[in-house]
């Protein structure tokens, strides 16, 4: 016999500050003990196995309870993200099984196919690295990357495509690539970014050992462009033209209409399933004047790219490569068919800004109009909120409603008045309830925050240079950077920028701070003080040595640098940060320090990445790859994956850096947005 359960129990075990056990300890214990006993095997069993669950959730809480606690490790766990949200594949979007049923249409004649000078007659005065954010360290086993890996479902999806590229030297090189890293305790971050805990450090060999490693034939079978090509102006624009030929072929053939081309398995992925590298490509060809192309494009725009989409997708990414692809696009063309999709898109993506401080969710259900955060916490990224700017004010300007510049003007002013910045420099996260920033005490201009900076001048320059909170708040940033950020190394007095994680400096800067040589030379150009040029020079040699000291020709995602002149070497690469993702902002800065300063060095300097894409990058049959090792000529790894912004910004200004038409998109009529989208500087101020 069981006896019946106690009344008091429960309040025993409360603690009733009133009762008698509760002020005397001794006699509490006896009591407890007593009642205890009374208690069945089976009671005993229930409240034994609760507070055993209580234990365990309380242990598995405890590491991100005391993260938030302390702040972010010095070790970068904090960033463990995937930059696509959540929602990779959307909901019924499937890979193509036989690539001939994408096949696009017949090329058609589009409208206006000459390139326009200028924005057209029409079109004044129409007219604006997830995540989450520091998931808890108990994930922090190596997971892939959906954005780089090729899924396995998808790959089953197409077996022709998996047995023959089993078949091509390329993938041999890959699979091998791909056991390594599985050896490696990788993270995968923000925009593909490898962040790894304990990293041995890889400094770059010295010329004769770098001599040593050079590969007897090209690793590529690909890599048929001439070592020797003439570095005059036409052959260069062509050598641009053909890689985005060749880019495009591959594209056309085996991923048309979907979001990246998987090049090696001669595939495609979707992470909106909305035709992103179509979309982002679509004004590289009017520049590049690839009519044919274009027009191919441009019909399957018209014909076959709908919105009305149950499916999320991330604000910030589609704002940049859509909406900003689609507005350029109308600009540089005259056609309205990109003004509507613009508008469309524009609309969809509105519901994001209905939070409760007005900061915007991170992910947009634009089917649906509904609006979420990541699934793990409440904060949006501080560049993705801040770097949708440029395009929703463009907006509000060619339609003149409002309501979209009043959206994102708002997360500025915001903002521009928040408490906790350093100098100028703000943390890289945000929440949307508070309207306050978290996980402070950590800066960088890196992954997270990039963007901010470079939409604090371009939104200033889109107006005409008269809202002075967006000039003060880049002013102060600088200043920031240049008092807590700027460094240079031991050995070769580089100039670069690191980061600052509560009070300690880290020597790490991520090849997205590239972009920071041009954003600085554009602000100079504009009348900003001339230090900032001469900054802009500094870094932009450090970038170019991200790309000459590796052995590839082609710069890490993130590279390391030395403080001691006794180290040796300037530059230093982590096993997990050897990959190259194709990325832009080299390039982006060689053409603005190569329109202000008509230095050819700077085109030298690019030419030499072109010719490093082509000898690494580029894959037979078509496509270009991300690739997995920069110090490994004889076996880069190829990704099988093409980002969009490989099209949609690299080969642009690679092209432009190149032209002798130094008014093709002059920078004193056009400002280009973060995915080097470009748009028309007003003409007069905002309203
Ligand atoms: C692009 O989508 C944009 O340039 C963005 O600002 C940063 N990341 C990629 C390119 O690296």
């Amino acid at each position: 016999m069981y006896p019946p359960p106690r009344k008091d129990f429960i309040a025993l075990n409360l603690g009733d500050p009133h009762s008698h056990a509760y002020n005397n300890g001794k006699h509490r214990r006896q009591s407890c003990w007593r009642r205890w006993k009374q208690l069945s095997r089976l009671q005993r069993s229930l409240i034994l196995f609760l507070l055993a669950l209580l234990l365990i959730l309380a242990l598995l809480s405890y590491p991100s309870i005391t993260e938030q606690w302390r702040g972010l490790s010095d070790k970068e766990d904090w960033l463990e993200v995937n930059d696509r949200g959540l929602n990779m594949v959307p909901p019924g979007l499937k890979p193509v099984l036989r690539p001939a049923e994408g096949k696009p249409p017949a090329p058609v004649a589009g409208p206006h196919l000459e390139p326009a000078e200028g924005p057209p007659d029409t079109m004044e005065p129409r007219g604006p690295n997830i995540p989450a954010l520091a998931k808890p360290p108990t994930k922090r086993k190596p997971f892939l990357n959906k954005r780089a890996s090729p899924s396995p479902q998808k790959d089953a999806a197409n077996p022709d495509a998996v047995s023959e590229a089993k078949q091509n030297p390329e993938v041999v090189l890959k699979e091998a690539g791909e056991e390594e890293e599985e050896n490696e305790k990788k993270i995968v971050s923000w925009r593909g970014a490898m962040i790894e805990a304990e990293q041995a450090t890889e400094p770059p060999p010295s010329a004769n050992e770098k001599e040593a490693v050079e590969p007897q034939a090209p690793a590529n079978p690909a890599a048929t462009v001439p070592q020797q090509v003439s570095p005059g102006t036409p052959e260069r624009l062509e050598a641009v033209r053909d890689a985005f030929r060749h880019a495009w072929k591959a594209y056309k053939e085996y991923a048309w209409g979907h979001d990246e081309l998987k090049p090696i398995s001669k595939s495609f992925s979707e992470w909106f399933g909305l035709g992103l590298t179509l979309i982002d490509s679509l004004d590289t060809m009017w520049i590049l004047g690839l009519k044919e192309e274009f027009a191919e494009a441009r019909s399957w725009v018209e014909k076959e790219l709908s919105f009305d989409k149950n499916v999320d997708v991330n604000l910030f990414e589609t704002t940049i490569r859509i909406l900003g692809g689609l507005l350029s696009c109308y600009h540089l063309t005259g056609d309205q068919l990109f003004l509507d999709k613009a508008k469309d898109i524009g609309s969809r993506l509105m519901p994001a800004f209905k939070t409760p401080s007005k900061i915007p969710f991170s992910d947009v259900n634009i089917g649906k109009g509904t609006a979420h955060p990541p699934r793990w916490t409440a904060d949006s990224t501080l560049a993705e909120v801040t770097s949708i700017q440029l395009e929703f004010r463009e907006l509000s300007h060619i339609t003149q409603d409002p309501q979209y510049q009043d959206a994102a003007n708002e997360v500025m002013r915001l903002v521009h008045k928040l408490p906790g910045k350093h100098d100028g420099l703000v943390p890289m996260f945000i929440n949307t309830n508070s309207g306050q920033f978290s996980h402070k005490g950590v800066f960088t201009l890196g992954a997270r925050a990039d963007s901010y900076y470079e939409y604090l001048l371009k939104q200033w320059i889109q107006g005409g240079k008269t809202e002075d909170d967006l000039l003060e708040d880049y002013l102060q940033a600088i200043e920031g950077v240049k008092k807590h950020l700027v460094r240079q190394t031991g050995p070769g007095r580089l100039t670069f920028v690191g980061e600052l994680s509560h009070n300690r400096f880290n020597p790490k800067m991520d090849h997205l701070v590239c972009f920071l040589p041009g954003t600085l030379a554009l602000g100079a150009h504009n009348g900003l003080p001339g230090d900032h040029m001469d900054l802009a020079v500094q870094l932009m040699e450090t970038c170019h040595q991200m790309y000459k000291q590796m052995e590839t020709g082609l710069s890490p995602e993130i590279a390391h640098f030395s403080l001691q002149a006794s180290d040796g070497h300037d530059v230093i690469v982590k096993p997990a940060d050897r990959h190259n993702l194709l990325r832009p902002e080299t390039l982006e800065s060689l053409f603005y320090m190569f329109r202000f300063t008509k230095d050819s060095k700077y085109r030298d300097w690019g030419w030499d990445i072109l010719q490093s894409f082509n000898k690494y990058t580029k894959v037979s049959g078509g496509g270009y790859t991300s690739i997995n090792n920069v110090r490994d000529p004889a076996n880069p790894g190829p990704r099988d994956k093409m980002e969009s912004f490989f099209l949609g910004e690299t080969l642009k200004y690679l092209y432009l850096l190149f032209t002798d038409d130094l008014e093709l998109l002059s920078l004193d009529k056009y400002v280009f947005n973060t995915e080097a989208h470009p748009l028309p500087i007003w003409p007069s101020p905002p309203k």
